[in-house]
């Protein structure tokens, strides 16, 4: 039964206490946002009220909440056994997890690495690229390239490569990378899926950074295949393909992070799926877990691994590796949630629903203050002119505002970003649509 008051009987010493992360702390306490409970689409608040997750917590949460499966694989593998050294042992979950994504990736993605969270696996494959070349005899490729306004997590490899300014100017030098403009562009404002101009062109921006370090320099190019973090970027059409085409030709590693696009978001199991395009790499997390265990995993090819697998067989291939890589309780609540998206069809629905989803998001094109609106599969952002002098309030008073109203959004920057769990019903996508068209008629 959830605590009726707003602040769930937490003292502010306890509220204090809390730094919290990614949130302005002060903010937030003078104000506490707590929940207490969630069940199917819904959230539970600390003063009672039913909150309609449209977010799927962070990007990850895709087959709602309290997945009796998920508790029940997590209790018993926790009884069963808790914990298994990760380096030089194994237990079978691991094992069989690995093998089954490795079926749903795409191409000869067949070698799995296990992390715990969207970060790690970043930085795992921005590791692995340059020890591939290494690995090869080619040492000397070691620089990465990511893009504007990407995002890899908060780990220092990871914010190298994105393109986020905000969370790299606060902390010292990061790594010396090369970064793609992003494909954000005006003229493709207000497209329904996939924008149609200048992906060739936006692509072809490699060439510059190729010619400016060289191709024997670079290690590995990194992108997510549509940007989340940034408020739903999609990649012009043709553009990952040109992608592709120019990695293959100068000999360089394509990265694709999907911790948000994995596991469904697009109606494939990956993006790369969805695009047709090949990676080499692909990092997820969130999905893979329904979000209820942090796990992260990194795809990487048949070539990749076996390259590593030279030298004396009792040395460590890749001197890389977490206390909780493959955790007994993340596998299992990762077996867990794969078997709901199978068994329930869930990315089938994904495709069902993106119509309804893109068609109530672009019913809000013309309300005041809307500058762009973009979706693909159960992803969407809506973004808003920033108001003179202070740019991002007005995003975020729409946020609170929905959270008053009972749908929980996310905003970042001036945009407003949508992405409900996979088993969202249309009259749900409506109310979505409905509360944001009458807090933009209202939001100064
Ligand atoms: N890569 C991508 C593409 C992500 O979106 C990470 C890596 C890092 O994952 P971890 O598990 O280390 O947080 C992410 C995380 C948002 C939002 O509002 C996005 C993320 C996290 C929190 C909020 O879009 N993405």
């Amino acid at each position: 039964m959830a605590d009726l008051d707003s602040l769930a009987g937490l003292s502010p010493e306890e509220l204090e206490a809390h730094w919290m992360p990614f949130t302005g702390n002060r903010h937030f306490k003078a104000d506490p946002r707590l929940f207490v409970a969630a069940e199917g689409m819904h959230y539970t608040t600390a003063d009672g009220r039913s909150v309609l997750d449209a977010f799927s917590g962070l990007w990850c949460s895709n087959l709602g909440h309290g997945r009796k499966e998920i508790a029940d694989a997590v209790a018993s593998q926790l009884t069963g056994l808790d914990y298994s050294p990760a380096f030089q042992f194994g237990h079978p979950t691991a094992f069989k997890l690995a093998k089954r994504l490795a079926d749903m990736a795409p191409g000869d993605l067949n070698r799995v690495f296990f992390c715990n969270s969207g970060s790690e696996a970043a930085d795992t494959a921005l590791k692995m690229a340059r020890a591939y070349w290494r690995a090869k005899g080619r040492p000397e490729k070691i620089r990465l390239v990511g893009r504007a306004q990407g995002y890899h997590g908060v780990n220092f490899g990871g914010i190298s490569v994105g393109g986020m300014v905000g969370n790299r100017k606060t902390f010292g030098p990061a790594l010396d990378v090369d970064h793609l403009p992003h494909t954000l562009l005006p003229e493709n404002a207000f497209s329904r899926g996939l924008p149609e101009h200048g992906g060739e062109a936006m692509a072809n921006r490699l060439l510059d950074i190729i010619n400016l370090q060289g191709a024997e320099n670079i290690a590995a190019v990194m992108v997510e295949p549509f940007a989340g973090s940034a408020g739903v970027i999609l990649p012009p059409k043709g553009y990952l393909k040109k992608l592709r085409e120019l990695c293959t030709a100068h000999d360089i590693l394509l990265i694709f992070d999907e911790v948000i696009t994995g596991f469904g978001r697009t109606g494939a199991a990956f993006a790369a799926q969805e695009f047709d395009v090949q990676p080499d790499i692909i990092t997820t997390a969130k999905g893979i877990t329904n979000g209820a265990i942090p796990m992260g995993a990194v795809f990487a090819s048949d070539t990749i691994y076996e390259t590593f697998m030279q030298g004396p067989e009792h040395i460590p291939e890749l001197a890389h590796g977490y206390t909780y890589s493959a955790h007994p309780v993340a596998c299992a609540a990762a077996m867990a949630t794969l078997d709901i998206y199978q068994n329930e069809q869930l990315f089938d629905r994904v495709r069902e629903m993106a119509p309804y989803f893109e068609e109530a998001l672009h019913s809000l094109k013309g309300i005041a203050h809307v500058a762009d609106i973009r979706n693909y599969g159960l992803a969407g952002a809506v973004q808003l002119h920033p108001r003179e002098g202070e740019p991002g309030k007005r995003a975020m008073e729409v946020v609170l505002e929905a959270y008053r109203r009972g749908v929980l959004l996310r905003w970042t920057g001036d945009t407003i970003a949508v992405a409900p769990p996979f088993i969202i019903e249309r009259s749900q996508i409506t109310q979505i649509a409905e509360t944001l068209r009458d807090i933009l008629q209202d939001v100064n």
